[in-house]
């Protein structure tokens, strides 16, 4: 129908919390939220592809079996709003089956620009359906479409990809209460959850040997180069993968190869990486069935239904606010 991004809040803090992160005693990181720029963007879309890599086509498939079941069970009217705006491929699904039943107006809201305005163009002609983009972090642009709702009006939000998986366990759950804060009792939440699965194939999931995630975990590094006019030598840094069995989650780190020095110009930042040390930029939590629930329930929701992938195990949750 049409089309519009409320922008503004521009100026993000990569260069202060690159400059944390890598000043951090111990373990130096960075936050994973800026691994997507554009080139990280288009990198995850073809992790996507990947046959190694089975996350987004088993979330596809659940909704693609499931999304007349979702929808009956959704409160109405609803508003939809979703949590980092993705390609639009299972959006697309939701939107298009909520449409039969309403005229829906769909809010994503994320940091990226070029991400609202990929999904723009992908969602925004669909008939019936207004796209209304918020250039914001997760919560404050959750707050914006709380605060247009209009009476009667519920809201159901998309939180899909497993996306939850990159918060350690005590922060995810802190998310869902501050994301269950903004609803009124009834709103929804579609969370995705990838689940527990045997530990070479997470491996491979996230180190395919043709090297598309380790380009996609190096270019945060050459982002810094880009936009903060560091002085990475790529080809100084590896990609490496582990699986950490207390927490159950894989980690992404970038490894220096060598003992060198960098400096992040507009980061006002000088330091040193012994060689093997590494930078910590991603975390991918997985879950069990049961502690999805559990979670859930210990933030302010219900769960209405949970649907399965069996191919790829992994976890739709319908919630309700309490
Ligand atoms: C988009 C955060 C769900 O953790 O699996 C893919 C990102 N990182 N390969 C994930 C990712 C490396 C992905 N999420």
């Amino acid at each position: 129908m049409f089309t519009q991004t409320i922008t503004a809040h521009p100026v993000s803090d990569f260069a202060a919390e690159a400059r944390a992160g890598l000043l951090k005693p111990g373990q130096k990181e960075l936050p994973s939220k800026y691994l997507y720029d554009e080139v990280g963007s288009a990198l995850f879309e073809v992790i996507t592809v990947l046959p190694e890599y089975g996350l987004s086509r088993a979330g596809v498939r659940v909704l693609q079996r499931h999304v007349h079941d979702l929808v009956e069970r959704l409160p109405r009217p609803v508003v939809v709003a979703e949590l980092g705006s993705g390609s639009g491929k299972k959006t697309r699904i939701i939107l298009e089956a909520l449409v039969r039943r309403q005229p829906t107006t769909y809010y994503p809201i994320d940091l990226s620009r070029t991400a609202l305005q990929q999904v723009q163009r992908e969602l925004g002609h669909i008939d019936a359906v207004s796209v209304v983009g918020f250039e914001r972090a997760y919560l404050d642009g959750l707050l914006e479409v709380a605060a247009r709702r209009r009476d009667g009006e519920h809201i159901l939000v998309l939180f899909l990809g497993s996306t939850i998986g990159n918060f350690d366990r005590p922060a995810g759950e802190e998310f869902l209460r501050a994301v269950r804060n903004l609803l009124r009792p009834d709103d929804c939440l579609l969370l995705s959850t990838d689940l527990e699965k045997p530990i070479p194939q997470l491996l491979l999931a996230y180190d395919d040997p043709l090297g598309v995630t380790a380009a996609f975990n190096l270019n945060l590094l050459a982002r810094i180069n880009r936009e903060l006019e560091g002085d990475f030598d790529l080809s100084r840094f590896q990609h490496a993968v582990r699986w950490d069995e207390t927490e159950r989650r894989i980690e992404m780190h970038i490894r220096s190869r060598q003992h060198q020095k960098v400096h992040i110009r507009k980061a006002g930042l000088r330091f040193t990486l012994r060689k093997d040390e590494t930078i910590w930029t991603e975390s991918s939590h997985k879950y069990n069935t049961e502690e999805v629930l559990q979670m859930a329930a210990r933030s302010g929701f219900r769960c209405q239904a949970q649907w399965l992938d069996q191919e790829w195990p992994f976890a739709t949750s319908l919630l309700a606010a309490v």
